[in-house]
Parts: structure tokens; C-alpha cells; sequence
């Protein structure tokens, strides 16, 4: 049974799929579509009942969900590929980062643009809520960038933190948000990758 994976082209589903690609593991894709509501559906639902993408459904059969926990057991399952640094301060630095991309820019700054009505009942705030979005999302990039200053990659080595700080980039280009110099920079190391180019086409970007 091949791994199953459920993902949506452009979302944060992106990087796992890019660790994917990476790895060069057989699996099977689902295109569960959000704005058709297909996470509400009772038989996706019954796969991850938190409605939210990423999911992999491994090859006993198990879910595993949440970006962070997907993208550790493909890195750790899989040591040979070298996704996770081997000392303590690199696989400190991969956490941190991730948790910054996933937690903060992601579940603070993102969705308050994407799903702006979950952070208010009122629509004559929405813009405001966006423009927070928005903020959090600058004040995040600003944080990542000294972080990123004179690296070409998150550690030493591309790792799975790579992966999901260039979903978060991928984001800011497609919605105009200016990046700075070294996120920047990493977004086109990242594109340059031919795991990335290849996932940008098989989602339908070129
Ligand atoms: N903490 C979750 C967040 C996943 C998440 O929010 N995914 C978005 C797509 S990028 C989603 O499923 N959205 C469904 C919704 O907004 O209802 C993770 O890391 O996997």
C-alpha cells in the first residue's frame, strides 16, 4: 500500500509535498478542495477529523495530520535523505523555525487574510483584520531574514524547515507581499530546486 496524501495545490500542503518529492516515495494524491468544502466531508473527516490540511495516511493504514508532525516522521523515518540536522543546536533551529512558519506567520498571519471571518462576526472589520494579518506576517519574514543572513538554508543543510518557510514565501509572492533581502534569496534558491519546480507544475504553477 502506498503512502496516501491528501493535500490542496497552493496551500501549506506544498511543503510536505516538496519532502515528498524529495524523498522520491511512491504515493498516492488526493485533491481534497477546500473551497468546495470537501474537508467537511464526512469521509475526509472520518481521515482527519480536525478538517485541515496536510494529511498522510501511511502505509498501515495510520493518519498522521499537523504540518510539523508530517514533515518529522518523513524526515525521521527516512535519515538516509539528511532532512533533519544531526547535532542539537540544527535540529533546535529547524523546530524554531518551523513553529515560527506554522504557528505564527501561518495560524496568526495568513489566515486572518485567508479565512477572515473566523476572526470576527463583524465585515465592517475585516480589512483591519487583514491589514493585522498582514502585519504579522511582515514582522515574522523580518524575524526569518536576520535569521537567515549569510546561510543559503535554514541549518546547515536544506531540511524539512526549508520546506515550510517556502510555502510561506510562495504565499507572499503570490499575494504581493514584498520579501526581504534573505527570505528572498532562499525563496529563489528554493524555486530553483528541481523537487520544487517539479511540485509547482504537477500543482499547476509554473
Ligand atoms: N496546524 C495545521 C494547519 C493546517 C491548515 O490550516 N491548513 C489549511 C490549508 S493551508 C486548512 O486546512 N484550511 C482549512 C480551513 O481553513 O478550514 C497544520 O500544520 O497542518
Amino acid at each position: 500500500m502506498a503512502i496516501k496524501f491528501y493535500m490542496t495545490p497552493g496551500s501549506c500542503s506544498t511543503g510536505i509535498h516538496i519532502l515528498l518529492e524529495e524523498l522520491e516515495l511512491p504515493f498516492e494524491v488526493t485533491i481534497v478542495n477546500l473551497p468546495r468544502g470537501d474537508h467537511l466531508k464526512p469521509d475526509y473527516l472520518a481521515i482527519n477529523p480536525k478538517a485541515s490540511i496536510p494529511t498522510l495516511v501511511r502505509n498501515d493504514g495510520s493518519a498522521l495530520t499537523e504540518f510539523q508532525a508530517i514533515a518529522w516522521w518523513l524526515a525521521r523515518s527516512h535519515p538516509k535523505a539528511k532532512l533533519l540536522p544531526d547535532d542539537a543546536d540544527g535540529e533546535a533551529r529547524v523546530i524554531e523555525t518551523i513553529d515560527a512558519v506554522v504557528g505564527t506567520l501561518h495560524g496568526q498571519g495568513y489566515t486572518r487574510n485567508f479565512t477572515t471571518a473566523n476572526f470576527t462576526p463583524n465585515e465592517a472589520d475585516h480589512e483591519a483584520v487583514k491589514a493585522r494579518g498582514r502585519e504579522i506576517v511582515g514582522q515574522g519574514f523580518a524575524v526569518l531574514n536576520d535569521a537567515l543572513a549569510g546561510r543559503d538554508y535554514v541549518a546547515e543543510d536544506f531540511s524539512i524547515a526549508d520546506a515550510a518557510l517556502f510555502y510561506v514565501e510562495f504565499w507572499a509572492d503570490k499575494l504581493g507581499i514584498a520579501l526581504p533581502e534573505h527570505c528572498g534569496a532562499h525563496y529563489q534558491r528554493m524555486r530553483a530546486r528541481p523537487t520544487v519546480q517539479r511540485v509547482l507544475q504537477e500543482e499547476g504553477y509554473r
